[in-house]
């Protein structure tokens, strides 16, 4: 392996086992300001890149010990970013070697006699590609990473109030159009406030954690939707699910909370973390707001922390004035 440096540059390593080759490219390349690797066989080849990371990579389509092609698809499969271009070179004429250059997954190719010229512009192009590629790899990456903060709750790992809002316009416009009914819980851990000074924040949001895990694993159809919507408060979407189905989730959410047995010595309704729900289930009207059916479901916990909490209410005035018309269907 033979390697030189100059300031900033691009490093280009050439593969290739004759020592004039090698020299030759060198000199023009290092012309350019490239920085320049070599190796002369497929193995040396393999070696240098997974130490030195070229931006490029020139193969001959002869070697010693394995042929350009075999040390093309190598250096592909040890390639983490997948974007390293490789560029075959291969005999004038040599249309059979064109095509397995382009089959074992080469940039590109340049024929030999080098014309430097041609080659240049090549080089120089292949580069630029695969710097804008790892840019647009990065700021994907980045994009990702925004959206994900935006949409999921940072410490329950549930989707985010700003997720949940969305998802609930989405819903009930879509129920709307096909007049499906939706339904949608409100969970609020009951004595929070006196949890965390009995026991700590940490713990407080550490129970939290454990509480919005235990939601999730009900909740398991790919249409649904677990949130945190508020301190320590939590909302369920369920696109067409009528009544009875969500007051079946609603029963069995409290009934996990209240399994996790969770000590909690200063709750006035029990000796372990319990949860209050409260529920509606509407069709939406055309035109109309899903504000409703968060009020609904708002006032129905607002009963069931009256009623004592460790429970679940149902909105019935809401299901009374939508029901009537799912029921005549
Ligand atoms: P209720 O049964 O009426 O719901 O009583 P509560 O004490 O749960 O309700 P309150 O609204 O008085 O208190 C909510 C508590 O939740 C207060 C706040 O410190 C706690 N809380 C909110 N967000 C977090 C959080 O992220 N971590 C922790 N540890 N506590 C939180
Ligand atoms: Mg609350
Ligand atoms: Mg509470």
């Amino acid at each position: 392996m033979k390697t030189t440096y100059q300031r900033n540059q691009f490093l280009v390593l050439i593969v290739d086992n004759e020592v004039f080759s090698r020299k030759e490219l060198r000199l023009l390349l290092e012309q350019e300001e490239y920085r320049v690797a070599e190796a002369k066989d497929g193995t040396e080849a393999i070696n240098v890149f997974e130490q030195l990371r070229p931006e490029l990579v020139l193969v001959d389509a002869i070697l010693p010990d394995m042929d350009g092609f075999e040390c093309c698809a190598k250096l592909l499969s040890v390639d983490e970013s997948k974007y390293t271009p490789v560029l075959m070179i291969t005999a004038v004429e040599d249309t059979e070697s064109v095509d397995r250059a382009i089959e074992v997954g080469a940039t590109d190719y340049v024929t030999k006699p080098i014309h430097w010229p041609g080659w240049r512009q090549r080089v120089r192009r292949l580069i630029e590609q695969s710097q804008l590629h790892q840019k647009l790899v990065a700021a994907n990456y980045e994009l990702q990473q925004l959206v994900t903060t935006v949409t999921i709750d940072f410490l329950t790992q549930v989707a985010s109030r700003r997720r949940f809002e969305d998802y609930l316009s989405f819903e009930w416009h879509r129920q709307a159009c096909s007049r499906q009914p939706l339904s949608l819980i409100l969970c609020d851990v009951d004595f929070f406030k006196s949890y965390n000074d009995t026991y700590g924040h940490q713990s407080g949001d550490r129970c939290l954690k454990v509480i919005a895990k235990a939601i999730k694993d009900i909740v398991q159809r790919p249409a649904d939707l677990v949130a945190r919507y508020g301190g320590e408060e939590f909302a369920v979407i369920l696109p067409n699910t009528d009544t009875t189905e969500a007051t079946y989730i609603a029963e069995k959410i409290c009934f996990a909370v209240r399994s996790l047995v969770i000590p909690d010595i200063n709750s006035q309704v029990s000796s372990r973390v319990t949860l209050s729900a409260g529920l509606a289930t509407v069709i939406p009207e055309p035109d109309s707001n899903f504000e409703h059916i968060i009020a609904a479901a708002d006032k129905a916990l607002y009963q069931a922390k009256a009623a004592g909490r460790d429970c679940w209410k149902h909105n019935n005035l809401l299901e009374s004035r939508f029901s009537k018309r799912y029921c005549q269907k």
